[in-house]
């Protein structure tokens, strides 16, 4: 290669926008110190549209239905995502959202039967069953691609991000407050740690007993 041809790669590199290079660490935990699993981190630019989320988060995604309760309790997608619901159970289930990013309804559907939804709006999808009560989920469906579901530890690794200013904004279905979503903005270079202290409500009488909730 020429040093000329070089010289023009390098520089329409440096050219093409961000550079990708910051990793950042969030650790999510209560006021009193317990790690909060299934909240959703998502990293927002600040100037510039984030690159369709489907660059990064890629399926197959899946909402299964197994001992009466929905598995994950948090499925985070990306806009445009078609979700399989598979019923592993021998009742049947009757899922259903009212949310406003996706209205849905799946009637009565047993092991056999095969069914998808496809979520083409971002927001947030609750999800119920309108033969067991005690059923409940979510679906995130995101419009970055840099985003992640907390572990157990309450922690979410987002490795190269786009240095700059980012928001930052950490969802949970419980977290009191508006939108049940904290926010926060950043500016990434290099290795980053951040932390957030979620107060959450109980969840429902229902499924407390069933589910560690983190808190
Ligand atoms: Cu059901």
């Amino acid at each position: 290669m020429t040093r000329l041809l070089t010289l023009i790669l390098l520089s329409v590199a440096l050219m093409s926008g961000q550079a990708l290079a910051a990793d950042l660490t969030v650790d999510l935990h209560t006021p009193t110190g317990a790690p909060v699993r299934d909240a959703v981190v998502t990293v927002t630019p600040a100037a510039g549209a984030a690159p369709p989320a489907s660059t990064r988060l890629s399926g197959p995604f899946q909402m299964s239905q197994e001992k009466i309760q929905f598995h994950p309790f948090v499925l985070l997608v990306p806009v445009g995502a078609t979700v399989t619901f598979p019923n592993l159970d021998k009742v049947r289930h009757h899922v259903y959202s009212f949310s406003a990013a996706k209205k849905f309804e799946l009637k009565l559907f047993g092991q056999e039967d095969h069914r998808t939804v496809t979520f083409d709006k971002a927001g947030v999808v609750a999800l119920g069953c309108n033969i067991h009560d005690r059923m409940l989920a979510y679906i995130f469906v995101a419009d970055t691609p840099y985003a992640a579901v907390s572990d157990d530890q309450g922690r979410v690794l987002l490795r190269n991000l786009p240095d700059g200013a980012v928001v930052v904004k950490v969802w949970h279905p419980f977290l009191k407050g508006v939108g049940q979503t904290l926010s926060r903005p950043v500016t990434l270079k290099g290795a980053g740690q951040q932390a957030f202290t979620l107060d959450l409500r109980d969840p429902p009488a229902s499924m407390s007993s069933m589910r560690g909730m983190g808190n």
